[in-house]
């Protein structure tokens, strides 16, 4: 199956290689050529400013709207579907040859206040069905996988309790990726989280026993997802990353990449860059060397405008290009690394 996999993303890499002639040695076209995905998130102002939207697809041959589908962006209110960024980004990535994630559809955040309007299990199933039929009908051939719940678990391990969990429990969970497979049955279906990315730990332990079960009960899953928003003050347990990988594919599942950016405390010192560096090219590595990961996500692509200070204070510069767009000595070399995969 991972042959397979490999032989049919080389393929379109190819296709997609010869169709754009004019970027031949860019980033984008060496992933390309590499027969993998290197992606960013973007946000709607990225493909309108045509530096930005030049920077994108010289160095990036996949794209995941950040915050574009979302629930509380795309569908604002019961009857209001907001689609005309997305289908901006779709175009974009159309145009360009660019794989595109979709994220996502359960959640505990970013929601619309529809959710208000939910009262029993009925409602919650027929609100995220609306969703998935409505957005994966009308994307169906232009994006490529999606993430179907994101970030259903604590750190103890036991389940969040999101308005999700409360109505519906797992089922939804479970039910929603079947209605996904209804929807489009070529696109990939994901369940996406963060901190579970090394075996070991109670999330990581209750986040891989749960997508086992789905697996046994024959849920359609295709892959499961690696947010990595990493930090400099902890590194990474590329032993325990490894173990963790290898036991996804033993189930004959996917790893991707998706939501990778690597923070420091500010102002980084010369040894945090260091580190930063190693750290994203250990990242390259592992996708190199283990078959089920070929997609590399990262979470925005500047300094300029990313989450990460807001959320984390006192700590940024977690991307790949700086806050006057200019490439950061890990980028050459994360390119490098895709050249000889
Ligand atoms: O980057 C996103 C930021 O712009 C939003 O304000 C935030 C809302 O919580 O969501 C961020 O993206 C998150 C992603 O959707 C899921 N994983 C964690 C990401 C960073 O918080």
């Amino acid at each position: 199956m991972n042959k397979i996999f490999r032989l049919t993303v080389l393929a379109a890499g190819i296709l997609a290689g010869v169709a754009c002639t004019a970027c031949k040695k860019s980033p984008a076209a060496t992933a390309t050529k590499a027969g993998m995905y290197f992606g960013v998130a973007i946000q709607p102002g990225d493909i309108l400013d045509e530096n930005k939207a030049k920077l994108i697809v010289q160095n990036f041959n996949a794209i995941v709207p950040e915050n574009t589908m979302k629930m509380i962006n795309i569908r604002p209110t019961k009857t209001l579907w907001n689609f005309s960024d997305m289908d901006k980004m779709v175009d974009f990535a159309q145009k360009n040859k660019m794989m595109v994630r979709g994220h996502t559809f359960i959640w505990h955040q970013q929601n619309s206040t529809i959710v208000n309007q939910i009262r029993n299990r009925e409602d919650a199933f027929a609100l995220i069905g609306e969703n998935i039929n409505q957005i994966m009908t009308r994307y169906r051939g232009k994006i490529a996988c999606y993430d179907v719940a994101n970030e259903i678990f604590n750190e103890d391990g036991t389940f969040r309790k999101s308005i999700w969990y409360k109505w519906c429990g797992t089922d939804l969970y479970e039910e929603a990726f079947r209605m996904a497979r209804a929807a489009d049955s070529d696109a990939k279906l994901f369940l996406n989280d963060y901190s579970h990315e090394e075996a070991g730990t109670p999330k990581a332990e209750a986040f891989y026993e749960f997508v086992k079960s789905m697996v046994e009960k024959g849920v359609p899953i295709d892959g499961v997802g690696f947010q990595l928003h990493l930090c400099t003050d902890y590194g990474i347990n590329e032993e325990r990353l490894r173990e963790n990988i290898r036991r996804f594919a033993d189930l004959g599942l996917e790893v991707q990449f998706t939501e990778i950016d690597i923070r420091m405390k500010m102002p980084g010192s010369e040894a945090d860059v260091a580190i930063q560096k190693e750290m994203y090219e250990t990242l390259m590595r592992i996708l190199k060397d283990e078959p089920n990961v070929n997609t590399y996500m990262t979470w925005g692509y500047t300094d300029a405008t990313s989450w990460v200070p807001a959320t984390f204070h006192g700590y940024g510069d977690a991307h790949l290009f700086d806050k006057d767009l200019k490439a950061k000595p890990v980028f050459g070399s994360l390119v490098e690394l895709m050249k000889n995969k």
